[in-house]
């Protein structure tokens, strides 16, 4: 005899505003991971929309958005300084965009829900919009279903300056505070090529080492991150844990399923 527990959890992650279909991720399922990037602070497809359309306009941010991608960093920089003199205060104006844009998310945010930080996200404002049924988790364990899932939040610095970077060796703490699990939840990926290329923006994000690492000694059954919003590859394998990337979900509008 053995014991057939059937479980299933919906995964989403670089959810970047698409707040219409959230609610629907938590029908069918137990239980709802979301691996962060909730917020949209710059959309490439639409420059006018996201929080720097709102403040810059469209106009301003597509040159901003154009001298970025040319890796021209100083002088994006220099147009962004010129418009915040004009605009006010920064850190207020923007503050602002965010807990619009949080509160809209969270609200259709569906419940039972585990979730830990993406790059795009500002985990300080986090706590005034938890709810029953959400667990904010980051270098943390939590059992779903008889199965340990660790959750590893946050992004690793870059050139972008993105909201949430933190520096390697806070990163390796949070993944070394887990011990071994069946199931390794992150918002980056693991430092592997393949997944950390992206074939639009025709860049590598960054990946983690500490990640790779942790796949290497402990071997999770699975391996689930977000971050490469159109990655070279969206799965790999590495000894026995299988590495996926959940998918873009701002693009895809639907969860990856998880049945144990
Ligand atoms: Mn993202």
């Amino acid at each position: 005899m053995r014991n057939v527990i059937a479980v299933r959890v919906n995964i989403i992650s670089d959810v970047h505003a698409r707040t219409e279909v959230l609610a629907d991720v938590g029908k069918n399922c137990d239980a709802v991971i979301c691996l962060g990037d909730l917020l949209l602070y710059t959309d490439y497809e639409d420059p006018g929309n996201g929080i720097m359309g709102s403040l810059f306009g469209s106009e301003l941010n597509t040159e901003f958005i154009r001298l970025r991608t040319a890796n021209k960093f100083d002088e994006a920089r220099a147009i962004a300084t010129k418009k915040w003199e004009e605009l006010g205060n920064r850190e207020e104006l923007i503050k602002k965009e965010v807990l619009k844009q949080y509160e809209e998310i969270f609200a259709e945010m569906p419940t039972p829900v585990y979730i830990t930080y993406g790059n795009v996200d500002r985990p300080e404002f986090w706590p005034q919009f938890k709810k029953e049924g959400m667990t904010v988790l980051d270098g943390q364990v939590v059992e779903i279903g008889g199965l340990k899932f660790g959750f590893v939040g946050g992004g690793l610095k870059t050139p972008y300056r993105t909201p949430y970077e933190i520096s390697d060796e806070e990163f390796q703490k949070n993944v070394d505070a887990l011990g071994p699990v069946d199931v390794l939840c992150s918002h980056i990926p693991p430092e592997i090529p393949d997944i950390t290329f992206d074939v639009v923006a025709k860049r590598f994000e960054r990946g983690s080492e500490a990640l790779l690492e942790y796949i290497k000694k402990y071997q999770p059954k699975y391996s689930f991150f977000g971050h490469v919003h159109q990655p070279l590859a969206s799965r790999t394998r590495v000894g026995k844990t299988e590495c996926v990337n959940v998918g873009f979900f701002r693009g895809t509008k639907r969860p990856f399923v998880l049945d144990f």
